[in-house]
């Protein structure tokens, strides 16, 4: 067993009442030290060192068992002191001073607290297993107050700077975090207003600056692969009237269910349907030549009078109805995106021309422009070519 420790204060004064700030402005006077030595007597004047150094939290412990209860490290779940250095007896019964220097070091949580061994002369043979055990420093006994003083100061500022090291980094991670989580929520908000920035707010459908993106970016598609392009310009027949004796409100209600009928008449995702303006709409198609343009103008026309909308006003039909304009083609190097928009809506208006609640294909348009014959449309049969 370890003799007893005396203290030698002959050479130091006692710092009472003293406070022991380090350079980084950090407390020790404040920190929890632990002494565990299984002599009684050792402890007492270990603690009174230590106090008379300006310590001021001082923790014993008879045995390291005694120690493993108070740091948390034995069965119990939780320490009941945080503790910020040992002073470690090296000669105790049952578990030695190393013995528990290496289960504190080897607990991932304890690690970080500093232990420093108290040997006696006889015993300095086994501080290298000490050192080797997790040890950070030694003081022998007997003891002198002002070594104790300067090694205990020196493990503690060490490890209260590592504490707030750590805590700075953890600090730092949270935040981290933390900004990773508000950058994700931005861009799903900026997503979200991206898209909704596309969208008409009357009828939900893609607005004209979206649709004629759509069209640029599939009109540059349909060059690279020579594939077909088509477009419908849609325009609801006597709208004017339908506003003029039902009223705004009706009027913008009639051009939500116009347009959400159009887009179902849409059988691929790549097609698109949007709002040009007023009650006018643009359909784009893409990789789909006259017949399917056909097909689907067809469809649509006959999807909106079966809306059943009814529009006391017409001079097509005693429904709401529209009128389309097909324009298809293979863009080449004559012709531009404008150019089809501007086909699709000449045959608009020869559809509107030749009575309305019908469509027109351009290059029909073109051809009965000089033949004079009738205009598919209203009457044209049901079975359209198949896209
Ligand atoms: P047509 O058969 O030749 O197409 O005749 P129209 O009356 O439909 O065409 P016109 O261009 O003379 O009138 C279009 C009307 O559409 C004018 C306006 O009252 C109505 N309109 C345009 N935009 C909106 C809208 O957002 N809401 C409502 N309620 N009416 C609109
Ligand atoms: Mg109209
Ligand atoms: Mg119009």
């Amino acid at each position: 067993m370890a003799p007893e420790a005396v203290i030698e204060t002959q050479n130091s004064e006692p710092h009472h009442g003293t406070t022991l700030i380090d350079p980084g402005g950090r407390d020790l006077g404040a920190a929890t030290i632990l002494v565990v030595d299984d002599l009684h007597g050792n402890r007492v004047l270990l603690k009174q060192a230590l106090e008379a150094s300006g310590f001021e939290n001082i923790v014993m412990a008879e045995s390291a068992q005694d120690a493993f209860l108070l740091m948390g490290l034995s069965g119990r779940k939780r320490a009941s002191r945080k503790i910020d250095l040992v002073l470690m007896d090296i000669t105790m019964p049952k578990v030695d001073g190393i013995e528990a220097c290496r289960r504190i070091n080897g607990s991932p949580e304890h690690s970080n607290i500093p232990i420093i061994m108290v040997s006696a002369l006889n015993e300095v043979g086994t501080l290298e297993d000490a050192f080797l055990a997790g040890a950070v420093d030694y003081i022998a006994k007997p003891i002198n107050q002002i070594e104790l003083n300067v090694r205990v100061r020196s493990a503690l500022a060490l490890k209260l700077a590592m504490d707030e090291r750590n805590t700075r980094e953890i600090e730092f991670e949270r935040r981290e975090k933390e900004l990773l989580e508000v950058t994700r929520l931005l861009e799903e908000t900026n997503e979200r207003l991206r898209h909704l920035s596309t969208l008409d707010g009357l009828t939900g459908i893609p607005n004209r600056r979206r649709i004629m993106e759509f069209l640029d970016q599939e009109w540059r598609r349909s060059q690279r692969d020579g594939s077909w392009l088509s477009i419908l310009m849609i325009d609801v027949d006597y709208f004017k009237h339908y506003n003029d004796t039902l009223g705004h409100q009706a009027g913008d209600d009639c051009l939500w269910l116009v347009a959400n009928c159009l887009k179902r008449c849409l059988n691929r995702a790549s097609d698109m349907v949007g709002r040009y303006g007023g009650e006018e709409f643009i359909a784009v198609l893409p990789e789909t030549p006259r017949d399917g343009a056909i097909n689907v103008a067809h469809e649509m026309r006959a999807g909106v009078q079966a809306l059943n909308i009814e529009h006391p006003d017409s001079g097509a039909a005693q429904v709401v109805t529209i009128s389309l304009g097909v324009a298809a083609c293979q863009p080449n190097s004559d012709m531009t995106s404008a150019k089809l928009v501007s086909m699709a809506d000449q045959a608009l208006f020869e559809a509107k021309r030749r009575g309305r609640n019908r469509f027109t294909d351009a290059s029909t348009a073109r051809t009965l422009e000089n033949q004079d014959c009738d205009l598919m449309g209203a009457n044209a049969p049901n079975t359209a070519p198949a896209r």
